[in-house]
């Protein structure tokens, strides 16, 4: 398949790039590398030293002799979106490039206004390009489980049956986002689903659990190909920052209680879950949603398990309960449905210790460009005046091809 990646040179897209290109696919890279200007604004560095895409790209091409296009741009500018998919014309596009981070979403104003303008307008461009020029075109988008919060009834997977006063039918399910950046991700379904409904588009919206793991085979091929991994407090997610603090010492931080409660992956079963995406396509018109984690773990488990890993390794790992930056339920009830990349046939890399040796062991390889200055959290859902006020959020089209 001709499958295009938005925001193939971050931490999920350049994984899946590869992954697609060793299985055949004809891939093109889209991003602007306003994530790496993100690096700068916060003053943090992602802890493995991934390369330019440009060297990536070349390495790639070296090693498999597999060409993979770049259009460097940004999707905010409709222009640059459009000409992508008329010259590249794929089947399949994979939309990664968004603003990721609840915290930096909840730094101020401008970051909320900026996080939601980047994805949702980027998105919105994204529609409007496939409808004039490539309506057949399969768009699959990364949502999060984040969306639907934490009911206290079961999560499904996208659309849920509900009977009331006598009548039945299925409906969204109810959203309950926990950021402004979660939020984003809420409005973007809707706009997606409408789209659907009233052009025909077909859309995947994948509800991607948190993602944990840096290492795929085809970022093992090379040291030049390694992919991101982030540990701070704004763009590290929950157990790749818990095995980083174990490797230089630090004591994991837990946030609150730790009963918060969520569904995790392995980068491994991202690259996959988005290529049986591609393999089967919605249907023109269908905007259906797969809920795309593994195993779901709370908060205060995963950091006993990294402690139990770090303690075989002869290290002595020791947890802190930090009074939580978020809002957020510290304790609640979840069961989240998760079959639907099951059925297309995915098969889990569960948590195992053997990964966490690895993940540690990653974390132990790169032990010199830790800063522990970053572990703590500095952004607080509560407050209106957060330390990092102060800067000015890059604008996406600030790097333009
Ligand atoms: P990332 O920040 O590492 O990568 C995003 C990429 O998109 C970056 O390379 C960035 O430069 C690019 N980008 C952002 N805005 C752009 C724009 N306006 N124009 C062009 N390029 C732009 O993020 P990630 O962790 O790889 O996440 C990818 C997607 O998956 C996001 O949509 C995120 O919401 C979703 N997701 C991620 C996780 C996770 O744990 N990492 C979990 C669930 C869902
Ligand atoms: N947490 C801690 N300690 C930490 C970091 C986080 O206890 O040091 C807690 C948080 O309070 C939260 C949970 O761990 O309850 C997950 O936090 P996270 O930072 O790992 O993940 P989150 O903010 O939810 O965002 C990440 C990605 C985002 C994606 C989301 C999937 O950054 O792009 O959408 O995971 S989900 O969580 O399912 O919404």
């Amino acid at each position: 398949m001709k499958i295009a990646v938005l925001g193939g040179d971050g931490y999920c897209g350049w994984a899946t790039a590869l992954y697609l290109s060793s299985r055949g696919h004809s891939v093109a890279i889209v991003d602007n590398f306003v994530r790496r200007l993100w690096d700068h604004e916060l003053g943090v560095e992602t802890l493995t030293p991934i390369r330019p895409l440009s060297e990536r790209v070349r390495v790639w091409e070296e090693l498999t002799g597999r060409t993979m296009e770049v259009f460097s741009g940004d999707v905010m500018d409709y222009d640059f979106v459009a000409s992508t998919i008329q010259t590249f014309r794929p089947d399949a596009v994979i939309h990664f490039a968004e603003q990721r981070s609840a915290p930096y979403s909840m730094i101020d104003r401008k970051h909320a206004v900026f996080t939601q303008m980047n994805n949702v307008v980027g998105t919105l461009n994204l529609l409007f390009a496939l409808r004039e020029f490539s309506p057949d075109c399969h768009l699959v988008k990364l949502g999060t489980m984040g969306e639907y919060g934490t009911p206290n009834i079961d999560i499904e997977e996208g659309y849920i049956t509900i009977e009331h006063n006598g009548r039945k039918d299925t409906l969204p399910y109810p959203k309950q986002p926990g950021s402004f950046y979660h939020l984003s991700k809420v409005h973007d379904s809707h706009n997606i689903m409408f789209a659907c409904k009233i052009w025909g588009l077909r859309a995947t919206d994948l509800n991607q659990g948190v993602v944990y793991g840096t290492i795929t085979d085809e970022t093992e091929m090379d040291e030049r190909l390694v992919n991101r991994f982030d540990y701070d407090e704004v763009f590290g997610t929950v157990l790749n920052r818990f095995c980083v603090q174990a490797a230089l010492g630090h004591p994991l931080t837990v946030y609150g209680r730790g009963g918060q409660t969520r569904g995790f992956l392995d980068i491994r079963d991202t690259v996959r879950c988005v290529e049986l995406s591609c393999l089967h396509p919605a249907a023109p018109g269908e905007c259906r949603v797969f809920n795309q984690f593994t195993e779901q773990f709370s908060v205060l488990d995963l950091a006993h398990m990294v402690q139990a890993a770090g303690k075989k390794l002869g290290m002595t790992v020791k947890i802190d309960h930090l009074p939580s930056p978020r809002v957020e339920a510290q304790e609640h009830y979840y069961n989240a449905r998760h079959s639907k990349l099951v059925d297309l046939g995915l098969t889990p890399h569960l948590l195992s210790d053997s990964l966490l040796d690895s993940l540690i062991a990653v974390a132990v390889k790169y032990r010199e460009r830790i800063d522990s200055s970053v572990f703590l959290p500095q952004v607080f859902w509560r407050e209106s005046r957060n330390v990092r006020t102060r800067q000015t959020p890059v604008a996406a089209g600030a790097v333009r091809p």
